[in-house]
């Protein structure tokens, strides 16, 4: 699917390297549902092609929403297996997400609840709005969370408060969500998008070959027991003396003038 005939999420290059993908349901909060998930992973695909990629950013159309949620109105006609095929459908993209070799940010503007905490988490950056409110309110529906949420935010901010979290069903403003470690930075709401590009344009500045396999250590090393995570870190290490890269950034350090990474 290319990128002009996507009608639920807006894809866009805002500058070099710096891509842009809102998701565009404001009606619905930006709830996501099946053909939202597609156009996503269509949208991961063209990033995945393109070499000069740096930095994906995402973020919610409107100013109220980063993500309501998995659709509501879409889940209610669905049977369990159609339910578990769902969950599936959106797991393998949030993952293909938090695997994709380039950094990913979510500019937070406004609800992210259940799936739309979940994407949040799945991202390697979270910028948040004052407003932004944070949750996996999906015990008030009856159901669990579905997006790797019960997994990603026990990761994140620890059992007990994934717990509390998981079980009530409470929101947490932006604030709460920094100090429990889910987000970066909480900025006004006029300049959370500023900011996202400030991040942008210095991750495309630096050394993307540098980047791409310290995003490999973070992600794929969280998984892993210290032993086998510390082999993995020499052996990307090693990796990185052979780029041109490591040439140059070494090279412009001796020469006291700044890198220029190709
Ligand atoms: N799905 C569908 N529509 C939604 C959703 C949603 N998640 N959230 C909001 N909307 C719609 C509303 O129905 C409303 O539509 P309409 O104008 O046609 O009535 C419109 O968006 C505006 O919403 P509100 O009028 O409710 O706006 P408020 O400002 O009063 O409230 C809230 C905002 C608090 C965000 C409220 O809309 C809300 O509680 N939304 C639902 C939040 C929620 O429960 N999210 C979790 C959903 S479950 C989930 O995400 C599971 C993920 C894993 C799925 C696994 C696959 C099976």
């Amino acid at each position: 699917l290319p990128a002009q005939e996507f009608s639920n999420i807006l894809l866009d290059e805002v500058e070099n390297g710096i891509y842009r993908l809102t998701i565009n349901r404001p009606k619905t909060l930006n709830a996501l549902n099946a053909d939202t998930l597609k156009e996503m992973d269509a949208a991961i695909e063209i990033l995945e092609a393109d070499p000069s990629a740096r930095v994906l950013l995402i973020t919610g159309a409107g100013e109220k929403s980063f993500v309501a949620g998995a659709d509501i109105e879409h889940m209610s006609h669905l049977t369990p297996i159609e339910g578990k095929a769902f969950a599936e459908q959106g797991m393998r993209i949030f993952r293909r997400l938090e695997t994709l070799r380039i950094p990913v940010v979510a500019l937070v503007n406004g609800y992210a609840l259940g799936g739309g905490c979940e994407l949040a988490m799945s991202c390697d950056f979270i910028l948040a709005a004052e407003n932004a409110k944070f949750g996996q309110p999906e015990v008030n529906l009856g159901i669990t969370p579905g997006f790797g949420g019960s997994q990603r935010l026990t990761r994140l901010v620890g059992r007990a408060m994934a717990m509390e979290l998981l079980v009530t069903g409470r929101t947490m403003s932006a604030e709460e969500a920094m100090r429990r470690g889910l987000v970066n930075h909480v900025y006004p709401q006029a300049e959370l998008a500023d900011e996202g590009m400030k991040l942008a344009a210095m991750i495309a500045g630096k050394s993307s070959s540098a980047i791409q396999l310290t995003k490999q250590l973070v992600q794929r090393g969280q998984d892993l027991d210290l032993d086998n995570a510390c082999v993995m870190e020499s052996d990307l290490f090693g990796l990185s003396f052979s780029t041109e890269d490591r040439q140059e950034g070494m090279s412009a350090f001796l020469e006291n003038r700044k890198a220029k990474f190709s």
